[in-house]
């Protein structure tokens, strides 16, 4: 195995015996050939489209489901990227066979023509990895677009859940994916490559701003409860609202309290969610602390989305972890999804929640957040006012994600040097290592304003255009905005490429910079985005607000 595709990448540059995350050789192997698999389908898909004929939708979703499961901490069961590899391999022969009717023109490339069994998949599966481009800056690049892909897909999938597609969007997936695959492009082609999957990054994540809103009101200031009840419960983590809905729907008037956790948490904040009596407040951290507060959950567990963590051998909660969607580990009940027009069942999960005692209580006390563009937009007047008299010296966007490394308890330090008169932004779990600190408000205006998860990164590049706006500004850099992001996965590389496509510069970001960006890349990135990384903080306390 080799993989680079996280910040926690074994020795700064990758797992090659095991991942430092628990997915073993064989996962990461077959996860490869599903990519493998998948960009076939993507090149065929998308000489259909150069050629003016559509494919299904089942390509489409099988596309983000594919590039969903591979997510880091999404999927550790190898018998469910083995179903994908198989159903993957016939969506790719049927599209040869439209394409050949079509008499379009294949490439004669292995992804198109590798028809493996079962019993060959082990063997094929070690020969397909990112280091079959040998080339380290184009592989860097290619890699760079296709886990921007990863994390868009994640929001893409999110939008469709909720009934919001847009053709274009998997339009373009399919045809980056197939360029990844071309011998042909430049560097400089590929790195413009790059900067497109950004700018269609920002597509995806307002396409599921939209979804989320218009399915459940604009988030609005809400303080969590960060205690317990003395009901059983469900703790649902990960991402999807639409199985936060409908958990909730399906818990009513059952006896079972249902808390959110981790990146789930900002569910708390939509309208539509706060008239559950049922809906609890939030259970625990990020991600990364599951181990220790699953035990002391007591009740079942519903991972919706990435981030697992594989549970120890003796672990008290192992057999009440169920997942759903791209999320799977092997053992754990996995919830199928919804038919057409229909909503998922999760009764099994329900009966397990009654058969468990009450959550123990780890924590006391509210956290406050629900700081989305619209509620932010509706403070406006009192925002700009205070940056106008100086009570606001500046904003640090601290979005993205929280991880286990103990280098990340710089974001903590950080935060707590912070001078007072400036204010966080945040979104996605990366607030967990400091939203529960006491750093007050300013005017009223609280010192951490949480957006939501890491897709509200969104909400923060709105609200900074619209301060440029504001301010009569033609450049968004010059707004009394720094960029201070930790990231984890992939979503936090569509966030990061978003970014830049909407012209943010300097932009540092850490606590590492990517394993998967080769020396030249890197370089380019400094060059043209003034990207950096972290110091200490009082060092980037004095780089980024004093001087
Ligand atoms: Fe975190 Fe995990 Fe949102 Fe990620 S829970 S690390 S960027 O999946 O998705 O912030
Ligand atoms: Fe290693 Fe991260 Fe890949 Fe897991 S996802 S194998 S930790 S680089």
């Amino acid at each position: 195995m080799f993989c680079f595709q996280c910040q926690e990448a074994a020795k700064g540059t990758g797992c090659t015996i095991k991942g430092v995350c628990g997915k073993d050789d064989k996962t990461a192997n077959r996860m490869d050939l599903l990519l493998f698999v998948t960009k076939g389908i993507a090149t065929v898909a998308a000489l259909l489209h150069n050629a003016g004929v559509e494919t299904s939708m089942q390509v489409n979703h099988f596309t983000t489901d594919a590039l969903f499961s591979t997510i880091t901490n999404a999927n550790f069961d190898i018998e469910s990227i083995t179903g994908r590899i198989i159903k993957g391999l016939k969506l790719r022969n049927e599209l040869i066979a439209i394409a050949k009717k079509e008499n379009i023109t294949l490439p004669i490339i292995d992804e198109l023509v590798w028809n493996g069994d079962e019993s060959s998949l082990e063997g094929k599966s070690q020969t397909v990895g990112v280091l079959r481009e040998a080339n380290e800056d184009i592989r860097s690049l290619k890699e760079l677009t296709i886990y921007g892909l990863k994390g868009m897909a994640a929001y893409v999938e999110h939008a469709a859940n909720l009934g919001y597609e847009e053709p274009e969007l998997y339009r373009f997936i399919l045809r980056a994916l197939a360029d990844t695959l071309r011998k042909d492009l430049s560097a400089e082609q590929l790195t413009a490559l790059v900067l497109e999957t950004g700018s269609f990054g920002v597509k995806a994540m307002a396409l599921l701003d939209k979804a989320n809103t218009n399915s459940y009101g604009n988030p609005e200031i809400t303080r969590v409860n960060i205690g317990v009840r003395n009901n059983p419960a469900i703790l649902i983590s990960g991402h999807d609202l639409k199985d936060m809905e409908e958990l909730l729907a399906q818990t009513e008037g059952t006896g079972v309290d249902v808390y959110t956790h981790s990146e789930m948490l900002p569910a708390n904040y939509y309208p539509a969610f706060k008239k559950y009596k049922h809906f609890v407040g939030n259970y625990g951290n990020a991600w990364w602390k599951q181990r220790e507060e699953f035990e002391n959950f007591n009740g079942p567990i519903l991972f919706t989305t990435n981030c697992i963590v594989p549970p120890l051998e003796g672990a008290s909660y192992r057999d009440r972890v169920y997942t759903t969607n791209s999320t799977g580990f092997p053992g754990w009940k996995h919830i199928p999804a919804r038919g057409d027009g229909k909503t998922k069942d999760f009764s099994e999960i329900i009966t397990h929640a009654k058969r468990c005692a009450a959550p123990t209580e780890i924590e006391h006390g509210e956290i406050i957040g629900g700081f989305a563009h619209n509620q932010v937009l509706a403070l406006a007047d009192k925002v700009v006012d205070a940056v106008k008299n100086g009570a606001i010296r500046k904003f640090v966007v601290m979005a993205g994600c929280d991880g286990r490394m103990k280098s990340r308890n710089y974001y903590t330090e950080f935060a707590e040097q912070l001078p007072d008169d400036c204010v966080i932004l945040t979104a996605g779990c990366a607030k967990y290592r400091y939203n529960k600190l006491p750093l007050g408000d300013i005017n009223g205006i609280p010192r951490v304003l949480d957006a939501g998860q890491c897709n509200d990164s969104y909400s923060l590049a709105l609200i900074a255009m619209k301060l440029q706006e504001v301010f009569g500004l033609e450049d968004i850099n010059q707004l009394p905005i720094v960029y201070n992001i930790a990231w984890y996965e992939q979503k936090a590389v569509i966030v990061l490429l978003a970014l830049l496509s909407l012209g943010v510069k300097n932009i540092h970001l850490g606590p590492t910079l990517p394993a998967f960006l080769s020396p030249n890349v890197a370089k380019v990135l400094v060059e043209n985005f003034g990207i950096g990384t972290i110091q200490t903080p009082e060092e980037d306390i004095e780089h980024l607000i004093i001087a």
